[in-house]
């Protein structure tokens, strides 16, 4: 049992076949030290004003810290990572037309803190999306060295074919995902993992960041986590990543909250936005709605003035 360690100019299709064939995999030294110390500046403020976990699995001796795209700048280049999101793209495109932004976290695991439950991230929704449909691709990005001893990931390599109800009977049936900071480990939703034991007295911190199908709910809610009026201003990759874009045609349209006379009740995200649908194809709610010719109108009416980005 072992987890492909790929090298950093591999291609998203490598990623993919390591996922499909294991569940997992590591990108080692993604980012150079660089770009290390500048998202490790960016983070460390918002970290060190985070609470510890209130129960076991969030870890009572672990730090987690959202509205990462929000809050931090230096995480937007790593949340729209091109290696990353084709790859994502690429592994989740049977089952959607568009994926989206699930969580961004950063996971401060603190000495002393013993390894979490092991367990699949699909279990956000319950349980209820059928065993042929993988949900996720998901990334913890080192930002310290993970190690054996200071709780690198846990993971079982192709646990994501078991039957969803089979637990695994020791954790010596995991392996951990030892790897140098700015190297990332991906993973599927499916694959059984968990965050390892912090036996050092230094802490380990990883950058969670994940990506689920459009069409499902968002574990972190990404429209209040970066609302319209912090996110008019980014860029479009990350505000369609975020959900201010239609995930298939009459998904994810809104009205503006009050009526304005001759408005499309059903509009794109972007406007609210301040800018113009990408559109997807075949989108005639798009298509039927806002055209080039009015969208300019349309942002000036039910966008800018719209109390939802005040
Ligand atoms: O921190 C880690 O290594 C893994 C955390 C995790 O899997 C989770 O919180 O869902
Ligand atoms: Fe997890």
């Amino acid at each position: 049992m072992s987890l492909e360690t790929l090298a950093p100019d591999s291609k998203p299709v490598d990623i993919v076949a390591a996922l499909q064939r294991d569940g997992a995999c590591i990108v080692r030294e993604v980012l150079d030290a660089e770009t290390l110390e500048r998202l490790n500046a960016d983070l460390a403020p918002w970290i060190e004003r985070s609470k510890p976990g209130s129960d076991d699995f969030t870890g009572r001796q672990t730090k987690r810290t959202g509205a990462l795209v929000a809050r931090c700048p230096e995480s937007r280049p790593i949340v729209t990572h091109p290696l990353i999101l084709e790859a994502a793209n690429a592994f989740l495109d049977p089952w959607c037309h568009r994926i989206q932004l699930h969580l961004t976290q950063t996971i401060h695991i603190m000495p002393g803190q013993g390894s979490q439950a092991l367990h699949r991230d699909r279990l956000a929704w319950g349980g209820f999306i059928p065993k042929p449909i993988e949900p996720q691709f998901n990334t913890i990005w080192a930002l310290t060295d993970f190690t054996k001893e200071n709780g690198a990931t846990h993971v079982i390599p192709g646990s994501q074919d078991w039957p969803l109800d089979r637990n695994p009977e020791s954790p010596d049936e995991s392996i951990q995902a030892e790897m140098t900071a700015g190297s990332v480990l991906c993973y599927s939703g499916t694959v059984i993992h968990g965050g390892g034991q912090n036996n050092t007295d230094a802490a380990r911190l990883g950058l969670n960041i994940t990506y689920c199908l459009s069409w499902l709910r968002q574990e972190e809610n990404q429209y209040l986590s970066c609302p319209p009026h912090i996110a008019k201003d980014l860029d479009p990759t990350l505000t369609d990543l975020l959900g201010y874009t239609m995930g298939n045609y009459a998904l994810g349209y809104y009205a503006s909250p009050e009526m304005v006379d001759d408005l499309p009740d059903t509009l794109p995200p972007e406007i609210a936005l301040g800018r113009k649908p990408d559109g997807i194809p075949g989108n005639t709610l798009i298509s039927n709605g806002p055209t080039d010719a009015n969208v300019d109108d349309l942002v000036a009416r039910a966008g800018t003035n719209s109390s939802q980005v005040e």
